[in-house]
């Protein structure tokens, strides 16, 4: 069957701020309290799913979820009106404010994991809510998460979805940013890797020691199960704890692949020649093709700085691949250097195509992380929502949009005003119908 990678990225919402909510991401943490521009961002996200739908990759969109979400705050016991309840949070727990007030469900690399329908056992797409239960920010997306899943990919017969996972340490789960899948083309049978950064159920195993890694075994291992994938057709591999603590809290800080070419650093896993052989192994007479980076070409604090691997890897042809990074990789000489010898080396990846994407990269957030990858057969593509594919239309219309209702300065001390609930909820209200999502939001109840 034939089958393509199609992309949905996340369009930034009208709430995008620096709060500083993530431990463990350094760009999170350094730029606390930075002002932000909320239509900046969402304009720069749109550039990229523009050029990249102009080129004729396969390009969606997933709404923001709704924010901030006042149901966690009544349900925290703050109480009365919808303004006496941002208020109260405001001056008794503004760090409470700031997480119901994130905008992080742009990065759509963390909504779900998805398995194409040629891995799964009832022959459907899968997908699985991650339950981001890491971060508290975060762990308020997956209910709107499944909701917005269900409106672009509705049609029973060809998509099936999964809750999130149980919401506890043993199996927290961060979908598709620690999940790669290898293949010769994207219709056949692949191999799924699943990474993960610690034992849910055994405390004294390898971890990390400075930072939380956010992915458990056992969360990777229920989500393999509740697809159908049979062991033949999945690898698992632990990350390294030194490069989680190092700032890589995601394995797409590290890693990325396309069809059967894993462009990794050399310190993304544990035991990587072991991964690497099984891979193949389960690949059989497919060859797989490692580009790997090593310490002394770029080393892993430059990798995180500049965000090198969490690039997309792009097919233009059955040979040729496409790497989309963000602009930061053009700002550090080693990085710059490994991309231009890259190109002149003639391996798969023979070009590389920037963006300027620094609002969302300044909380973390490079072009992996603002799209989810989702492997669609012909007839599942159709099966799609189609008011939610990038075309000139629905560009033109979201970037006005976007002028009409979004702000392009947005501090922490902003959170408090009463107007930006309902700025947001108007702007929703518009999109939810130029995206054809059908009351997705909890408000619109
Ligand atoms: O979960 N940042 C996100 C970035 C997610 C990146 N995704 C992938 N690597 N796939 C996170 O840490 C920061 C929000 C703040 O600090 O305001 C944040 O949530």
């Amino acid at each position: 069957m034939r089958a393509v990678e199609a992309n949905f990225d996340g369009l930034v919402g009208p709430t995008h701020n620096y709060a500083g909510l993530s431990y463990g991401n350094i760009a999170s943490q350094s730029n606390l309290k930075e002002a932000s521009n909320p239509k900046l961002a969402a304009k720069q996200g749109l550039m990229k799913m523009k050029a990249l739908a102009d080129r004729g990759f396969k390009q969606g969109i997933i709404a923001p979820q709704a924010r901030p979400d006042l149901s966690v705050l009544r349900a925290l016991g703050f109480s009365g009106s919808d303004s006496a309840v941002l208020n109260k949070a405001a001056k008794r727990a503004p760090e409470l404010l700031a997480n119901v007030y994130s905008a992080s469900s742009m990065w759509t690399a963390n909504a779900a994991t998805v398995s194409p329908s040629a891995d799964t056992a009832d022959g459907r797409v899968h997908f699985s809510v991650a339950n981001l239960n890491a971060k508290f920010h975060r762990s308020l997306e997956p209910p709107t998460t499944e909701r917005m899943l269900k409106a672009m990919f509705g049609d029973e017969r060809y998509f099936a979805h999964h809750a999130a996972l149980p919401a506890t340490v043993q199996f927290g789960d961060e979908g598709a940013a620690n999940h790669n899948r290898f293949c010769r083309d994207y219709g056949e049978a692949g191999v799924e890797l699943f990474v993960y950064g610690r034992e849910g159920f055994n405390e004294h195993a390898v971890a990390p020691s400075r930072f939380p890694a956010r992915q458990t075994r056992e969360a990777c291992e229920a989500i393999a199960r509740r697809h159908g994938l049979s062991n033949e057709h999945f690898v698992l591999a632990q990350q390294t704890p030194e490069v989680i603590d190092a700032g890589v809290f995601h394995n797409d800080v590290i890693a990325v692949s396309n069809r059967n070419v894993l462009f990794a650093h050399e310190a993304a896993f544990v035991d990587g020649p072991r991964v690497l052989a099984e891979l193949q192994e389960k690949l059989g007479d497919t060859k797989l093709i490692c580009v790997t980076v090593h310490h002394d070409q770029v080393s892993v604090s430059d990798a995180v700085r500049s965000y090198l691997f969490n690039s997309q890897l792009l097919s233009l042809d059955d040979e040729r691949m496409l790497l989309v990074v963000p602009q930061e990789c053009r700002e550090i000489a080693s990085v710059s250097d490994y991309l231009d010898s890259l190109v002149q080396a003639g391996g798969p990846i023979s070009e590389i195509q920037v963006f300027d994407l620094k609002q969302s990269m300044r909380n973390g957030g490079g072009p992996a992380c603002l799209r989810l990858r989702v492997v669609l057969t012909e007839q599942e593509v159709v099966a799609v929502n189609p008011n939610v594919w990038m075309n000139d239309t629905q560009f033109e219309r979201l970037n006005a949009w976007v002028d009409k209702h979004y702000r392009d300065r947005l501090t922490q001390a902003d959170l408090a005003d009463p107007s930006l609930l309902e700025e947001s909820r108007r702007a929703l209200d518009e999109l939810s119908a130029i995206l054809s999502l059908n009351n997705v939001y909890p408000f619109q109840s």
